[in-house]
């Protein structure tokens, strides 16, 4: 892991995500906003988990509300540093923050976030604590973002959220196939990693339970292309996707809140497949 000034990488760098599918990289973030994410996301996780801390929890789309979130999704030198991986302008459209492991199983990204043209999806998952083996790392593939882009139909498996488990059984059975190894994600609290979009990853097991596993991972498009989600698409009929991005001010108006004729024209655009309209 290397040091990026203003979200600038090496060339070894650049090369090693392409060949491996990920990076970690440090980029100095403010320890305090760490802090503060962690703080605030903390009420906003559901009832279950405050009951029960050991139980896997989420909260999407926290940056609605805290700004800290927001501000981590739109940090310029995790944007610089994207966009020298891909080469285009990269779009946050979610956030997800989980304050333990999540325990998830093995998937690629591309399974529920794709392009047209492939690839231009990444994800950068950020620790808000210092992680190691024992509270629930990320683990991932390296170089498993070679393989195709598997959807659920190149496994026989009819498209939808119902049949996941079965999509998540035949990609463990690739990994098998493939003799892959997994790594983990033992990051310093304020490292990033960034995957590629169709890297095999998932949560390992927490061993100690009575930690916590604070983090925040930010999904990204990047611009001129068509977003859809394969998991819910047929080949003659992809569910497109029009994402609303996360703006890099505070100031923003989301959909919801706008006035009702502003919608209809803006789900009209849309339906006309004018690209970009959210
Ligand atoms: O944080 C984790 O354990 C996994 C997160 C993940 O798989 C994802 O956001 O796609």
């Amino acid at each position: 892991m290397k040091a990026a000034v203003d979200g600038q990488l090496s060339e070894d760098q650049i090369a090693s995500f392409h060949e491996r599918g990920y990076i970690v990289v440090d980029f100095s973030l403010d320890q305090e906003m760490l802090d503060q994410i962690v703080e605030k996301v903390y009420p906003l996780y559901d009832e279950a988990y405050h009951q029960n801390p050991q139980a896997p929890a989420r909260v999407q789309d926290a940056w609605k509300t805290i700004d800290e979130v927001r501000r981590l999704a739109t940090d310029s030198r995790i944007a610089v540093a994207l966009e020298q991986l891909l080469k285009r302008k990269p779009l946050p459209f979610q956030t997800l923050n989980f304050p333990i492991g999540t325990r998830q199983h093995t998937h690629s990204d591309s399974v529920h976030f794709s392009t047209i043209p492939k690839g231009f999806m990444a994800g950068v998952w950020v620790a808000l604590e210092d992680i190691d083996e024992n509270n629930g790392p990320l683990s991932y593939y390296p170089g498993s973002h070679k393989l195709r882009e598997y959807s659920m139909q190149d496994f026989n498996i009819e498209p939808g959220v119902g049949n996941y488990q079965e999509y998540e059984e035949c990609i463990q059975q690739l990994v098998d196939d493939e003799g892959l190894k997994p790594e983990l994600g033992l990051l310093k609290k304020g490292e990033a990693l960034i995957w590629h979009a169709n890297l095999l990853h998932g949560g390992a097991a927490q061993e100690d339970l009575s930690r916590t596993r604070h983090s925040q991972v930010t999904h990204f498009y990047f611009e001129g292309c068509q977003y859809y989600t394969p998991m819910e698409s047929t080949e003659d009929k992809p569910r497109f996707r029009h994402p609303y991005w996360i703006p890099n001010t505070p100031d923003f108006k989301l959909p919801e809140d706008r006035p009702f004729p502003i919608r209809v024209l803006i789900r009209v655009l849309n339906r006309l497949g004018i690209r970009g309209a959210s």
